[in-house]
């Protein structure tokens, strides 16, 4: 079958055609934000850097890096370029973390960024056919409204959703015959788990793929999810700051996100000397805009830890990937002087069979610091005895401990008491911060 492509001739584009295009929008989108945000201005002024000493992307490092405490300092809306007049959308972070970031749009703006999520549905097979289900959250969060303008613009059927009522979600998405289901990796494990409990089979559904992302998944949990839904499971990737979902997707080869070059330009860091990391080193991601007219980013420190790529890949499109990240710098936890990724977890407990219902507790007890892990049992060890699940939990530790180097504490729960996500699964609960 032909390949497909929602714009072919800009995704498949020669390496050295996307890098001269980049140069020429980079130098207008500095001239225009250097124009129109007094804040960036004058960060560029205290480095001493210009619009016209920015000729190309070979000059990206002369410029300053933004991060969020800059996003703080100027809320809500100190990094306007354009006049709010022009804006027609507001989309915000959740704010989990502190203050709300707030993103605002042109027409254009929104225009860009739903060619990106169109992208992304085009590359996980969608077409004008398909019945595409939007589960993710509608409403500041961009996941919603971001898929949604995507899936209108590949002409598919579109299926508003947002997260929640998996009853409901279930019934439309087995009488509408969706085709394509667009949420969080957690929420897609959760309505896999309730469609087995309906007594439901994966080839009972009609989803041949699912679009996932908004926080990081493992591989074994991709595999967990087409399992249950029978389907191919396809990562997204992008943060409100620069749009939302679409800054990268995953193709059928699902061997990590073409990030969307012709719109942004990444850049991989040392996080902690800001150093740029050459090709295939894993650092902190890094963002500039290329075509943002309301509320554009140059150098913007994402949380995340990545590795690119500009491997060729054999579905044709020329964009540089980047590989599944690890998780944000923030969700690392420091154990007993050891960096500890929940994802990591996430994977033993996956490859051991478990279902990926977990939670993790650090705490500090005498000044020491302790790490628990809660897994559920599966149904069918419901009927071990207490020495079985001793030893399961045993095991379960051991597997860990080769994985991370120290040894957890594991406490097997019964089914069902672990909250299942919606969203973004919260799965990390650090005590240690109360008593700080
Ligand atoms: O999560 C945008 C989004 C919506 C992406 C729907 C994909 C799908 P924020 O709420 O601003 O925006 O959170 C952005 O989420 O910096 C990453 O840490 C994380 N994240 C997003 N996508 C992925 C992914 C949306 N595919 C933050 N894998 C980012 C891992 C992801 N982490």
């Amino acid at each position: 079958m032909e390949k497909q492509y929602y714009q072919k001739e800009i995704e498949t584009m020669p390496v050295e055609k996307i890098k001269a295009l980049q140069s020429e929008k980079l130098c207008k989108q500095v001239k225009h934000v250097y124009e129109n945000v007094p804040y960036y201005r004058d960060l560029m002024d205290k480095k001493g850097v210009r619009p016209e000493d920015i000729r190309g992307i070979e000059d990206l490092h002369k410029l300053p890096f933004i991060s969020k405490s800059d996003l703080r300092e100027t809320y809500p809306y100190g990094m306007l370029a354009v006049p709010l007049s022009d804006c027609v959308r507001i989309q915000s972070t959740s704010g989990t973390t502190g203050k709300r970031v707030i993103a605002y749009y042109t027409k254009h703006d929104i225009d860009l960024w739903e060619d990106c999520c169109a992208r992304a549905i085009v590359a996980a097979g969608g077409t004008k056919e398909d019945v595409v289900q939007v589960a993710y959250g509608y409403g500041l969060f961009t996941g919603g409204a971001g898929l949604h303008g995507g899936s209108h613009k590949v002409g598919s059927l579109t299926l508003p959703m947002s997260s929640g009522n998996t009853e409901r979600q279930i019934q439309f998405m087995l009488d509408l015959k969706s085709t394509i289901i667009c949420c969080t990796p957690s929420y897609a494990a959760y309505i896999g788990e309730t469609l087995k409990e309906q007594g439901y089979k994966p080839e009972d559904n009609f989803l041949k793929a699912g679009i996932f992302g908004a926080e990081p998944w493992t591989e074994e949990m991709r595999r967990d999810i087409e399992k249950s839904l029978g389907i191919k499971a396809y990562d997204i990737y992008g943060l409100t700051e620069t749009s939302g979902p679409g800054v990268a997707f995953e193709c059928e080869e699902q061997n990590g996100m073409h990030i969307n070059e012709d719109h942004f330009i990444a850049e991989i860091i040392d996080p902690d000397t800001g150093e740029v990391l050459p090709e295939g080193s894993k650092g902190k991601l890094v963002f500039t805009s290329l075509d943002k007219e309301a509320f554009p980013l140059l150098r913007y420190r994402t949380r995340d830890i990545c590795v690119l790529s500009r491997e060729k890949c054999s579905c044709g499109r020329t964009f540089i990937r980047m590989a599944k990240p690890m998780g944000r710098s923030d969700d690392m936890l420091i154990i007993r002087g050891v960096n500890v990724f929940p994802s990591q977890i996430e994977t033993v407990l996956l490859n051991e069979g478990y279902a990926p219902n977990y939670r993790i507790e650090v705490d500090r007890v005498n000044n020491s610091d302790t790490l628990d892990v809660y897994v559920e049992l599966l149904p069918e060890q419901l009927s071990d005895t207490p020495d079985g699940v001793i030893k399961r939990e045993k095991d379960l530790s051991s597997a860990i401990t080769t994985m991370l180097g120290i040894r957890p504490t594991v406490h097997l729960v019964p089914p069902k008491t672990i909250t299942r996500s919606e969203g973004k699964a919260v799965r990390v609960v650090d005590k240690r911060k109360l008593h700080d």
